[in-house]
């Protein structure tokens, strides 16, 4: 069956795995994505090495922009016969949740409304037969947990715009699900990460600060709380995973989770080990340090400035769901990937 492929988010760390993946599949005719414009070039770092395939193509466009996004849509129906399938993966999304404090409304245009265009796009081009959509929603949803572990069946209790705009986007999702019978998918995705991840989310702000403390550049690793939990996995692990959603034959929402979560301190620790470092924790609050067992030096200090308004205190997922309808489950253990991260960041 010949397929086409939409990726809005395409230049962040899932977009590119999954670029990976549909790429090495050959019943991808055409893998689309947008980019935004940047006044640098190296926003798409991470799939320049994809651009010299012919089946890849990137377009500017951005999802606060209905018409960049309608004009894809309708060069795209030009490429496809009656039969392809088109799966949209709408990945797009101002993601850093302590961020959207800062930039409530523009987060709410690009993870709330963004996805409404989308879906709205597909619509007003005559588009939704033989259109699936793989919409990306967040552990974020359930915030102040009522329950744990987290299943598809947990209240949501969002706890910031980025929080809140994601389940506006899950909900608009289903709306259409059920208004149009639109084939869309919701993916009630934890964390997952990468030596791809953004620098300012935590694994990857641990794994580069203690990069730099090996190399001698930087002296210590400033965070903020660290006793939040989170249930962490690899992204390669979880772009599969949205991929098989769009392969069922009916649309539903699902968790990817890995069922374990760790403390932002336990991570620390963790990431140490990989250059033979043993941290003791002295003080308390936002005078609590990291010290090295060995020498006495400190080596991770609090900033109250890396604190949010509201916090997510633990996350914890449940993908039974995931397990026995995609047969789906995770090949990353959390000490694989901090292994992976703290190679790649201390080589490069
Ligand atoms: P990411 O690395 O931050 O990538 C976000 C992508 O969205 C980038 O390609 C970014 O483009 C693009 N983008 C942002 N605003 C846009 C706009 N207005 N128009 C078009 N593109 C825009 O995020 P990720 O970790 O790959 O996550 C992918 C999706 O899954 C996001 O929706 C995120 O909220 C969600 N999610 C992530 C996790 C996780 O732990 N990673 C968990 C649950 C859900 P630029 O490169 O130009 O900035
Ligand atoms: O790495 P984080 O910024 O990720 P967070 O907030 O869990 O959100 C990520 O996962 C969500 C899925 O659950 C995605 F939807 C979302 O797009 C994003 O990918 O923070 C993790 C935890 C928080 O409790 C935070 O308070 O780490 C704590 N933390 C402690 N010090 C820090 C820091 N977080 C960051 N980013 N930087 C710090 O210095």
């Amino acid at each position: 069956m010949e397929k086409i492929a939409f990726i809005t988010g395409i230049t962040g760390q899932d977009g590119s795995y999954l670029s990976e993946l549909l790429l090495s599949k050959q019943e991808y005719k055409y893998i689309f994505g947008i980019i935004r414009r940047s006044s640098k070039f190296d926003s798409s770092s991470r799939i320049d090495h994809l651009t010299s395939n012919p089946r890849f193509i990137l377009k500017y466009g951005d999802v606060t922009d209905s018409y960049s996004i309608i004009n894809i849509l309708k060069h795209i129906s030009t490429l496809k016969t009656d039969d392809t399938v088109l799966e949209i993966y709408h990945l797009a999304a101002q993601s850093h949740v302590q961020i959207s404090f800062e930039i409530p409304e523009y987060t709410g245009q690009v993870d709330a409304v963004g996805t409404l265009k989308i879906l709205e796009a597909v619509r007003i081009c005559g588009m939704i037969k033989n259109t699936r959509i793989y919409n990306a929603t967040t552990s974020e949803l359930y915030g102040k947990v009522v329950e744990s572990p987290q299943t598809e069946n947990t209240p949501f209790y969002p706890r910031s715009p980025y929080g809140v705009a994601k389940l506006y986007s899950y909900w608009i999702a289903k709306n259409y699900r059920e208004a149009y019978d639109m084939f869309v998918c919701n993916g009630i995705l934890f964390n997952h990460t990468s030596p791809r991840r953004g620098e300012n989310f935590i694994l990857r702000k641990i794994t580069l600060g203690i990069s730099k403390i090996y190399k001698g550049t930087e002296t210590k690793l400033v965070l903020g709380n660290l006793d939040s939990q989170r249930d962490l996995g690899h992204a390669k692990d979880y772009v599969y995973g949205m991929w098989l959603m769009l392969q069922q034959d009916a649309p539903d929402d699902f968790v990817l989770s890995t069922g374990k979560m760790y403390k932002i301190r336990h991570l620390v620790e963790k990431a140490f080990k990989h250059i033979n470092i043993d941290i003791v924790w002295e003080g308390s609050g936002l005078d609590e340090v990291g010290v090295d067992k060995k020498t006495g030096r400190v080596l991770v200090t609090i900033d109250k400035k890396y604190f949010r308004p509201a916090e997510v205190d633990e996350l914890l997922g449940d993908c039974t769901k995931a397990k026995t309808i995609l047969k789906w489950h995770h090949h990353y253990e959390i000490d694989d990937i901090i292994k992976e991260m703290m190679d790649f960041d201390c080589k490069n």
